[in-house]
């Protein structure tokens, strides 16, 4: 059988499941927010990551079930976290195809309402080319999302399109620093300069900024010391299966 022909079952069964990965203020060392990453216990395949099987669920047109879900049940999870820590915030993804529906403004309403929740209580994960691909449409879509108070971010930030002409335009509230960056940050003067002057662009547009794939101390201190106000990675922890009784704290390494 093909995972395409399976999907269908996984949307209705029990086999999706979500883990947390903790954002961490490199300021304080709190993590008041994490990211939802969906994973899929397949019945004879075993645990599946988005990589091995988003593809899948594009051909077979479920792509946008599948982040409507997990907007579902992230939304669900972040509700029980606030009654621990009132200003806790999850971040789901949004994939193009889920964008290009249009319906994402229409389940966020109903799922904040469903949860009690302010829109701050999530935020919503683009890439720049699913972005750009279709700007008017999503330029609106993403407005929408915003009065509602949910914040933007601007994912994997960095090795798309000619990113930084297009910063200033893009209706986004935060945007995260691919993990390239962090990975190349201990590798000479020239990698430090490249992550500065982004660093300083986003802060001067006003956008809030999380550094991915930060797995050492190093590359923590030196992104705070480059002015980078967050950060996600393996440092801070993986993305773990929820705990309904705690949100995901920063590990102290
Ligand atoms: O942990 P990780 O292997 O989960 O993530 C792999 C990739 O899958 C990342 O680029 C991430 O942005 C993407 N991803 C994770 N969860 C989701 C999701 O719920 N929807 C979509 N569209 N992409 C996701
Ligand atoms: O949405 P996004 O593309 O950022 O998905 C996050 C992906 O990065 C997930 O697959 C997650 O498991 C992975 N990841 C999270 N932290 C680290 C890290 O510190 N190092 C590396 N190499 N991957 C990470
Ligand atoms: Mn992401
Ligand atoms: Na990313």
């Amino acid at each position: 059988r093909s995972l395409e022909a399976d999907l269908g079952g996984a949307l209705g069964g029990e086999q999706l499941a979500l883990e947390y990965q903790p954002v961490v203020d490199l300021m304080s060392g709190e993590a008041h927010r994490c990211e939802a990453l969906l994973r899929w216990n397949h019945p004879t395949r075993g645990r599946l990551t988005p990589d091995h099987f988003l593809t899948a669920a594009q051909n077979v047109g479920l792509l946008p079930a599948l982040d409507r879900w997990v907007l579902g049940t992230a939304a669900a999870q972040v509700a029980t976290w606030r009654r621990v820590d009132p200003e806790y915030a999850v971040s789901v993804n949004a994939s193009a195809a889920y964008l290009a529906s249009g319906t994402l403004p229409r389940d966020m309403r109903r799922v904040l309402e469903t949860h009690g929740l302010p829109g701050s209580a999530l935020t919503v994960e683009v890439t720049e080319s699913s972005l750009i691909a279709n700007l008017d449409a999503t330029a609106g879509l993403l407005a929408e999302l915003r009065e509602l108070g949910v914040r933007v971010a601007l994912d994997d930030f960095g090795v798309g399109y000619s990113s930084l002409t297009y910063l200033r335009q893009l209706p986004v509230d935060v945007v995260k620093l691919d993990r390239s960056f962090t990975r190349e940050l201990g590798t000479g003067p020239d990698a430090v300069i490249l992550v500065d002057g982004v660093l300083d662009l986003a802060y001067r547009l006003g956008l809030e900024t999380v550094a991915e794939g930060v797995e050492t101390d190093e590359q923590a201190d030196q992104l705070r010391a480059l002015g980078c106000r967050n950060a996600q990675g393996f440092r801070f922890g993986p993305p773990r299966p929820p705990d309904d009784t705690h949100p995901p704290a920063a590990g102290d390494g």
